[in-house]
């Protein structure tokens, strides 16, 4: 490996560009070698903004190049599973944006696989857990100082989503984040799962199954309740407050609005979305998982990792039946 972590970026969409950006401005002691995307003339567009990039289409080629020691992948996470296990087979570390895999068999594939080589390779790119705010949570929970937790509340409203949004993807793009943060804080896994729908956003898109309330019950029987709404039409906001036996905390607030009617804000300001709320985040994840690679880590310390991306993905995967069903579901035992 050269001195300077030579990464491959492969899917340079709204995230994957943005990720190619800090590894070349932000990030110390990596680069980008390569740019990869299924369409030709974005992968082009964004590699000439990159000093010593080139652009390929093929996300495999740029996989196994010569002159790439690591991989960031940002495909849409249908691509993810064979991606990856092109990454596992040659030996190469890779910080893959959520979700892991689009589904439970192929999550379950390359944990496997993983396992098979050995060697810890995929970090998993839920950035949260690098977000300062979560991070001083996390340790206020684990010093003891609320007493055990009780109950978590969350909030977690887009302003706005792609077209192609669906009411599951309400659940496996956007309360995935919220899934991995019960994990993170609590250290224990996520037992069942309950989704219900109030009567659609009727400025939303029409069929779209939003705001969903989902309730989530971990092995030792707290509760986690979540709002995601993803057409408020308004900003992003992302806040959680952990009730313990002796004092709670809440986390979300210095940025975003509160507001108490649609003719403006009362308090604070907007933020716009997801890329401002979790930009330092962001930041601190890409640094964590290159100094990693560097040391011969591969993974940063506080990231997911396979394992957890594959829980996740289980627990979405009750969550959608639920949506579809109706009802309580179990989240199967790990593996
Ligand atoms: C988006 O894909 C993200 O990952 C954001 O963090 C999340 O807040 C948003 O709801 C998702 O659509």
């Amino acid at each position: 490996m050269s001195d300077e972590l030579r990464v491959a970026v492969v899917g340079v969409g709204a995230m994957g560009s943005d990720h190619a950006a800090r590894l070349s401005s932000r990030v110390r002691g990596a680069r980008v070698a390569v740019v990869a995307d299924a369409a030709a003339e974005r992968a082009r567009m964004i590699a000439a903004a990159l000093p010593g990039a080139r652009a390929v289409t093929d996300a495999f080629d740029a996989i196994a190049a010569a002159d790439v020691d690591a991989v960031l992948l940002a495909t849409p996470g249908p691509l993810h599973e064979s991606q990856l296990l092109a990454c596992l087979d040659l030996g190469k570390p890779v910080l893959c944006e959520k979700p892991l895999t689009a589904d439970v068999p192929g999550a379950l594939n390359v944990l496997r696989r993983e396992a098979d080589t050995g060697r810890s390779l995929i970090q998993v790119g839920f950035m949260r857990r690098f977000d300062r705010e979560y991070a001083e949570l996390r340790k206020l929970i684990a010093a003891g100082s609320l007493g055990s937790p009780l109950l978590i509340h969350c909030v977690h409203r887009n302003h706005s989503v792609p077209a192609h949004f669906d009411s599951a993807m309400v659940i496996t793009d956007s309360l995935v984040h919220e899934v991995d943060v019960t994990r993170f804080l609590l250290g224990e896994e996520i037992s069942a799962v309950t989704i219900v729908t109030p009567t659609p956003n009727s400025r939303g898109k029409p069929g779209l199954l939003d705001p969903q309330l989902a309730l989530l019950e971990t092995e030792s029987g707290r509760i986690v309740d979540v709002e995601v709404f993803v057409t408020t039409g308004v900003g992003y906001q992302v806040r959680t407050e952990v009730v313990g036996e002796i004092g709670t905390a809440a986390i979300g607030f210095d940025v975003g609005l509160v507001r108490t009617s649609a003719s403006g804000a009362r308090f604070g300001r907007i933020c716009p979305g997801y890329l401002e709320r979790f930009g330092p985040a962001y930041d601190a994840q890409a640094q964590a998982w290159v100094d990693a690679v560097r040391a011969g880590d591969n993974i940063a310390p506080a990231a997911a990792r396979t394992a957890d991306g594959y829980a996740a993905t289980l627990v979405c995967a009750a969550a959608v039946r639920s949506l579809e069903t109706g009802g309580r579901v179990e989240v199967p035992a790990q593996r």
